[in-house]
Formats: structure tokens, sequence, C-alpha cells
């Protein structure tokens, strides 16, 4: 169960820096696997087949992988947006009905919530990742309290399996912004130059939770250190899809990932009002 100062702190900030919410042996699990997609997914990602994205994006649709890859150095430097990472290995299921996370989802997500999102962000230097989101915003992604308490549509919670300082490329938030009048004035800046914008530097095994609804991003990367970090999105169940590849489609979980899962795991998935 989130504390009362859990609650107060993320209604507040509009995110939590999780410490410690992995174990090493996890950390090591996730870590490895991590490296293997990433080599698949260098590998193949200008091969076809290949698909536009609804919002423009080309991706490389990999069967076998079980996932969608779009390479862009629009940034600076190159990022690989692998999406629907849990196909690729047994060692991500254990990011699906994770205890601690789901404790934090429960607390924040008022109908019955699902993962509709799952990303693999690989960063490498010279790379950031632009502002986005921040007050007024489409109602998939608003932050909402009601009379039951904190009411969210979209959120995400970010996995570290190495540690990551400002310098290399840290998450970063303008705080409080979830619940700004006015979006953010300052455009599409690098994030160190947007004022207010503070990286959260962290350890491996660590997360950050935060609300779609919160204006983020990412530093610059300016190590040799690749940044690798596992993104995995939840919200209201009815909720489609929101990886970029399959925006609005069914999750894209393959009938050999959900022969693996536990019953309770595949509700994760489940978009229809009733669990079948
Ligand atoms: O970590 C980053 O570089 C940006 C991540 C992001 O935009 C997200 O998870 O929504």
């Amino acid at each position: 169960m989130m504390t009362d100062i859990e609650k107060y702190e993320f209604d507040r900030l509009g995110y939590l820096v999780l410490p410690g919410l992995l174990s090493s042996t996890a950390v090591a699990q996730l870590a490895d696997a991590v490296d293997r997609l990433e080599q698949h997914a260098l590998a193949h990602k200008d091969l076809p087949p290949r698909l536009t994205a609804p919002w423009g994006s080309e991706y490389h649709h990999n069967a076998e992988g079980g996932y969608h890859v779009n390479a862009s150095d629009r940034a600076g430097g190159l990022t690989l947006l692998i999406e629907d990472f849990f196909n690729f290995d047994p060692a991500f299921d254990q990011l699906v009905n994770e205890p601690k996370t789901m404790a934090y989802i429960q607390g924040i997500i008022q109908e019955r919530p699902t993962i509709n999102n799952s990303e693999l962000r690989v960063r490498y230097k010279g790379n950031y990742s632009g502002t986005h989101m921040g007050g007024p915003i489409s109602q998939k992604y608003r932050y909402v309290f009601n009379t039951k308490g904190i009411d969210c549509m979209m959120v995400r919670m970010i996995y570290f399996v190495h540690d990551v300082s400002a310098e290399e490329g840290a998450f970063c938030v303008v705080p409080g912004t979830h619940k700004s009048n006015y979006q953010s004035p300052y455009g599409r800046v690098p994030p160190e130059a947007e004022p207010g914008m503070i990286p959260l530097p962290v350890k491996a095994g660590d997360a950050i939770l935060f609300t779609e609804n919160l204006r983020h991003g990412g530093f610059i990367n300016h190590s040799d250190q690749t940044r690798k970090t596992l993104h995995v999105g939840y919200g209201p169940f009815w909720m489609k899809s929101q990886n970029i590849a399959t925006m609005e489609q069914d999750p894209y979980i393959l009938p050999a990932t959900q022969a693996r899962y536990q019953e309770e795991q595949r509700k994760l998935f489940y978009t229809r009002p009733e669990a079948r």
C-alpha cells in the first residue's frame, strides 16, 4: 500500500523516485535481457517488414522477437525505441504483476488497471528526449483527483538496470506541472534549457513512477555509457495500446508470452470490462 507520505508527494510533485524497488538478482536478469534485445534490435532495425505508426514514425516489426523498433537520431545521437519488449525474453515476465509496482498502481488508478505500454529506450551518446506534456492535456493522459483521491489516466514506471546520473542522460521533470493551468511556453528546447526542469539521478534497481500529465523528458547523455531504461505504462482497463507502433490496438502480447503468464499477469492485458 502507498503510504500517506507517498500519496502526498505524488499528488504534490507528479512523480515518485523509488529507491531499490528491484532486487539485485532482478537487475542482473533484466540487464542481461536488455543487452540481448539491444543487440537483436541493432541488427534488425533497418530490415523489412516496416510500418509507419499513426504519429508518422517508421518501425521495423520483428515477428520472431515479438517487438517493434524505431531508430532515430533526431536529438543529436541515436535512440532505439523498442516497443513490446515483454515478448522477447522470459526475464521480462517478472515486471508483469510485480508486487511493489502494483501497490503503487492500485494507489493511483481507481478503475481496474492494465498495462498499455512497454518500451526499452536505448539512448546513445549525445541523445536527449525532448520535453513534452504538462498543463492542460488530452483526457487520456490527465491527472485527476476526485472524492476517492488520486485517479490517474496514463502513468508510467521506469525501471533502471544501471546507475544514471544527470550527465548520463537522467530522466527529468518539471515538478508540479501535472496541475498547471497553462501549457509550457518554452517550446521544444533541449530539456536542460527549460526553466524548472530537474534531472532525477538514480541507481541500478531504482524506479520512477510518474503521471504522463507531468512535463518530462531526458537530459543529454554526455557519457560513453549507453542509457538503457525499461518503461511500462498503466491506465484504466479500457485504454488500448499506447505503444506508438500499435496505438489504440489490442496489446501485442504473443500467444507464447501469454502461455508463460499466470492468470493475474494475463489479466493485466485484458482491455474488456470484465476479465475473461
Ligand atoms: O527517459 C527519457 O529519456 C524520456 C522518457 C519519456 O518520455 C517517457 O517515459 O514518457
